[in-house]
């Protein structure tokens, strides 16, 4: 294995070429497609925005963290969940315990080379915390607004690190991730909490305004299908909306390490009943 934790603990992400197969991709870009076959009814229709941000008021996103959920673009739906698309591209993303509860996305994310990795990162007993498939579609796949993951998944200390799967070549056409190198190292900007007002209709708030984050600070980062791309919970990331004619589908799941690290119980996921499943247990 590459020497991975020195470009880690330098840039907050590394890019990992040919980290699974054309196969193993493919099987995973199935999965993902499989659940657009068999959409929800229109009256369970969800949205995820990270611009409207309609999630935080919703608790079917809430209840989302230990189930599999689909989400769609807000472009894709009508006002009464009627689709103004076909359902092939109208989903924003799918989340988020495929890792656990899906057969495919199981497999790989308990994968040898996924366990080796968190070992060269360091990790001592590493459990998976959320997963997403991410569709990125043609037209419809909307802006990821700036953000680091540790705003979502805060630890103590830090130790969260995304692993980011291209099922898709990813471009700077069809949006691919934009990272600002060295951006780790400046502590966590924001978290994002469960509302302890329960009266209020948020469920979920940010407890500080969004930071400004200069544009010149980021590189794009295009990389072609079967590449992984690690990001350190602190690295600020995010990606344009995919304006051109080709999909851009990923695989990213969410690894904490659980030894002498507490996971914060403010934050809007939470674990199952038994705990973060354990990477190296399963
Ligand atoms: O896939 C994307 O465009 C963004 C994903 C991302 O930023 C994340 O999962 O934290």
């Amino acid at each position: 294995m590459r020497d991975i934790r020195s470009q880690f603990e330098k840039n907050g992400f590394v890019v990992l070429e040919d980290f699974f197969q054309p196969e193993e991709i493919d099987e995973m870009k199935c999965a993902g497609e499989d659940f657009t076959k068999n959409l929800p009814p229109e009256s369970e229709r969800k949205v995820f925005s990270t611009i409207e941000l309609q999630q935080n008021k919703d608790k079917y996103f809430l209840d989302s963290a230990n189930k599999i959920s689909v989400f769609f673009e807000s472009e894709a739906l009508e006002e009464d969940g009627k689709l103004k698309v076909h359902p092939r591209v109208s989903l924003n993303k799918v989340g988020h315990a495929l890792h656990w509860l899906h057969p495919t996305f199981r497999k790989y994310t308990f994968d040898e080379r996924v366990k080796e990795t968190a070992f060269q990162l360091d990790y001592v007993e590493p459990a998976i915390c959320q997963s997403m498939y991410i569709y990125k579609n043609p037209g419809t796949g909307s802006e990821v607004k700036t953000h680091q993951d540790a705003t979502y998944l805060y630890t103590d200390p830090m130790k969260v690190v995304g692993f980011w799967i291209a099922l898709e070549d990813a471009t700077l056409e069809n949006g691919c991730l934009w990272i600002a190198p060295g951006s780790h190292q400046s502590g966590v900007h924001r978290r994002y909490i469960r509302n302890k007002d329960l009266d209020s209709k948020e469920l979920l708030i940010y407890d500080k305004a969004a930071p400004c984050y200069q544009l010149s600070n980021f590189r794009p980062v295009p990389v072609s299908k079967g590449t992984c791309i690690l990001i350190h919970g602190q690295v600020v990331h995010f990606s344009h909306p995919n304006k051109s004619d080709k999909s851009r589908h990923a695989y990213t799941f969410h690894v904490i390490d659980t030894q002498n690290v507490s996971y914060s119980k403010e934050n809007w996921l939470q674990p199952p009943a038994g705990g973060f499943p354990k990477l190296y247990r399963n």
